[in-house]
């Protein structure tokens, strides 16, 4: 049995091979999967559950196809789509998550989330972050007509993309310590996590134990999976048109190692 983790897909019409990705990481990988996690910015942005087009019943049907495996599925909000809500959960089945999350790993207590809450460094954010996630201010904006909300959503999506440019990477990276800090209040000695598209392992060794940061890939750059097994996990490349030199399970982890 495995269990897969995905996050930072970015799916928006105008990027099909998201879809075609995802497809391919069921056909290829899903056969013995119990859970798909999905850890945040599955779309590239998200104004309201009542947008109905072409694009999002193509990725419900994908979805749906992943359900009729028997396979559960998860869905935590990351910074884009934090107002998808109970109607499209209802539509796809999928479970919402709090974030951070402790889920259960065949017996393996580990952290999930997004990862935005863990760059701690970068105050503009994390304001901006407490005023959009307010009930108040949700309530409000669901008010507006969805065409009025298409716009503003596509401003967010242009500010988000020149703030990218302005701020310094490194303070908008996931804070090392504060990593540390959420897994160490909460026992749990892997945390998995997207957002900051850099994907790979990183190992501290604190307390006599390791902790283990897992990062996932923005599918726009090369999309990754976790796949977890009950006692290894690997992080493979999952593209459907796969480069010749291209390595596909690049990283390989042990879980005999974490005590
Ligand atoms: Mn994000």
């Amino acid at each position: 049995m495995s269990i897969i983790v995905i996050s930072d897909l970015h799916l928006n019409p105008e990027y099909p091979e998201g879809i075609a990705d995802l497809s391919y990481l069921r056909e290829k990988y899903a056969q013995n999967c119990s859970d798909l996690y999905i850890l945040g910015d599955f779309f590239e942005i998200w104004v309201g559950d009542d947008e109905h087009n072409p694009f999002v019943d193509a990725v419900v049907a994908e979805l749906q196809a992943w359900k009729a495996l028997g396979i559960h599925l998860y869905f935590m909000a990351g910074n884009r789509d934090f107002l998808l809500g109970n109607a499209f959960a209802q539509r796809v089945g999928w479970q919402i998550l709090e974030d951070p999350f402790v889920a259960d790993f065949y017996g393996l207590k580990v952290l999930l989330s997004h990862g935005d809450l863990l760059c701690t460094l970068d105050q503009a954010y994390q304001k901006w972050r407490d005023y959009v996630h307010k009930p108040w201010m949700q309530w409000l904006f669901f008010r507006l007509p969805l065409w009025v909300r298409l716009k503003i959503g596509a401003k967010a999506r242009q500010k988000s993309r020149d703030y990218v440019h302005v701020a310094l990477p490194q303070k908008m990276d996931v804070v090392t310590g504060t990593a540390l800090d959420w897994m160490k209040q909460r026992h749990t000695p892997i945390l998995i996590h997207g957002h900051t598209h850099q994907p790979g392992f990183q190992v501290c060794y604190q307390d006599q134990r390791a902790w283990t940061r897992i990062t996932l890939s923005d599918w726009h750059q090369g999309p990754h999976a976790l796949i977890w097994e009950k006692e290894k996990y690997r992080l493979i490349s999952v593209h459907c048109h796969p480069c010749e030199s291209r390595d596909p399970e690049f990283e390989t982890g042990s879980l005999l190692s974490q005590g």
